[in-house]
């Protein structure tokens, strides 16, 4: 039954490529490396034991290249493919060639990858064992007939969402019936366009919703368990920005429940693997089943701080075969954890990516803080992918500590040549909303004032007096020594502040 893997590939790229084969390491299993052309001096190649090219930089040329990646894992023997997360993670072709090549996929099985991608069947297959979900259709719209039917019948507000779709893509929101038919029609042509497929349902719209995924495990033998919840209702246009755990709104009651309904989800389709279940939960706190993912995310971090577990090497373990070592009853939390992810992009200027050569980085460090990165000095963000840098994951016993911690890293975090969502990030870390865990998916666009940059004028104003002071202190050593004492290519900036007024005080 069980199967000792002892290599394996990584069919990705970037922090989550590292992450995946920092645990390999621990537990003595060899881990290739795949890269595209622009990915040669990448991190992942130079960690890993074997390096394998797979084509040009375009994903679909390379990290999306089905045959190019199991023809690497041939030739290079491995048993095993991890995925990552994004590109091939979910995708049921690729977790069926991997079958049918004798490659273990570490991950779901193709039949559960296309129950849970498509969105209907998911809703239905909930429905049947019994996990609430929204209230709404349990069937794709046929007709406008059918649409003005049902949209009355679940009564507006109404969501008209793409079964094809999550993320997002192909959802409108209703609240008036003079608009059902224009946005039946929005929603089917923006699902065909990103999905090949028009099929759309119809949910009840929950206003301002909280996002909170579950995460759990399942072994081959039947065995669910969740590891509790992650707080994500900071988002961006449904890019999470922060993500949290405990969530500010758990009680102990309610992650019970809850988490009983995601081992339920999970049961339902006999799921192995790490998994996440996530729910919408309104403000009278009732919570509906919105999405699975079939793959380990990019904020898993924060649960294996507060739970102990590496949730890679369960991964691992359970795609050879092996029972979970844990129950229920063994899992619990200790503390909190936030998690920031650094991208390289303009907050400023609608949060344009912002690729480039880092000329500088100096990470946090310290107690409580882990960064999950790739990048170095000297190293250039391609344009070609997804612009995250790196996650910043803090863990501290308490919420209000965590935040504190959380702002002093993020002002340890130092990165140039590229611009950084870092200060974006410490602008949320500022939020009184945030800081009094009062906050919902609305969040980003309700302290839209407070998070965005003080346009200038005042940081100006600051930066003229610091230069001034700046100025004045170097005149003084001048006038002491008869030389420039600080030569203008230092930090001036962080080193002026303090020093300059201290000795000025001292005068
Ligand atoms: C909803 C909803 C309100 N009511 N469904 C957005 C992404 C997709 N996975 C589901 N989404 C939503 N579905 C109903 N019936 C509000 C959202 C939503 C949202 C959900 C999670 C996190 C952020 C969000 C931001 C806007 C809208």
């Amino acid at each position: 039954m069980t199967k000792r893997i002892t290599r394996v590939l990584v069919a990705n790229r970037g922090e989550i490529a590292l992450r995946v084969m920092r645990s390999c390491r621990e537990i003595g299993i060899q881990s290739i490396a795949v890269y595209s052309d622009v990915d040669r001096t990448s991190m992942h190649v130079r960690y890993a034991n074997y390096a394998y090219p797979i084509g040009p930089a375009p994903s679909n040329e390379s990290y999306l290249n089905i045959d190019k990646i199991i023809e690497v894992a041939k030739i290079s023997k491995a048993d095993a493919i991890h995925p990552g997360y994004g590109f091939l993670s979910e995708n049921a072709e690729f977790s069926k060639r991997c079958q049918e090549e004798g490659i273990i996929f570490i991950g779901p099985t193709p039949e559960i990858i296309s129950t849970m991608g498509d969105k209907i069947t998911a809703r239905t297959t909930m429905i049947n064992s019994g996990v609430p979900v929204v209230p709404g259709t349990k069937e794709n719209l046929t007709d406008d007939a059918m649409a003005l039917r049902v949209v009355k019948e679940v009564g507006l507000p109404v969501m008209i969402k793409a079964s094809a779709g999550g993320g997002g893509k192909g959802m409108r929101m209703v609240d008036k019936e003079e608009n059902i038919l224009s946005s039946l029609r929005a929603a089917r042509s923006e699902a065909k366009s990103s999905f090949g497929d028009d099929s759309v349902y119809v949910e009840k719209y929950i206003s301002s919703p909280h996002h909170i995924e579950f995460q759990i495990l399942g072994d081959k033998h039947g065995n669910v368990i969740h590891l509790c919840e992650r707080e994500c209702s900071v988002q961006r246009r449904h890019q999470k920005v922060v993500e949290e755990t405990p969530s500010p709104l758990m009680t102990p009651e309610l992650r019970e429940k809850m988490g009983k309904s995601a081992v339920e989800a999970a049961k339902a389709v006999n799921y192995h693997g790490a998994g996440t279940i996530e729910f919408l939960v309104d403000n009278d706190l009732n919570y509906y089943f919105l999405e699975m993912n079939t793959r380990l995310q990019v904020e898993h971090p924060i649960t294996e701080r507060v739970t102990g577990y590496d949730l890679v090497k369960a991964q691992i373990h359970i795609a050879e075969g092996r029972p979970l070592e844990i129950k229920q009853e063994d899992v619990f939390q200790f503390g909190h954890s936030i998690e920031c992810r650094i991208y390289a992009e303009d907050t400023d200027n609608n949060f344009m990516p912002s690729p480039g050569l880092i000329t500088h980085i100096t990470e946090p460090m310290g107690l409580g803080v882990r960064t999950d990165g790739y990048v170095y000095e000297g190293y250039e963000i391609p344009i070609h992918y997804d612009p995250m840098i790196s996650k910043l994951i803090i863990w501290a016993r308490t919420r209000t500590e965590a935040i504190e911690r959380m702002r002093r890293a993020l002002y340890e975090y130092k990165i140039t040549g590229v611009k950084t969502s870092i200060k974006f990030l410490e602008r949320i870390m500022e939020c009184p909303d945030f800081k009094e865990g009062k906050y919902d998916t609305h969040f980003i666009q309700d302290n839209e004032d407070f998070l965005m940059a003080p346009d200038s004028s005042k940081e100006r104003f600051e930066d003229l007096a610091i230069v001034a002071a700046f100025l004045d202190y170097n005149q003084k050593l001048k006038n002491a020594h008869g030389s420039d004492v600080i030569s203008s290519g230092t930090k001036w900036k962080e080193f002026g502040r303090r020093s300059a007024m201290h000795r000025a005080n001292k005068n």
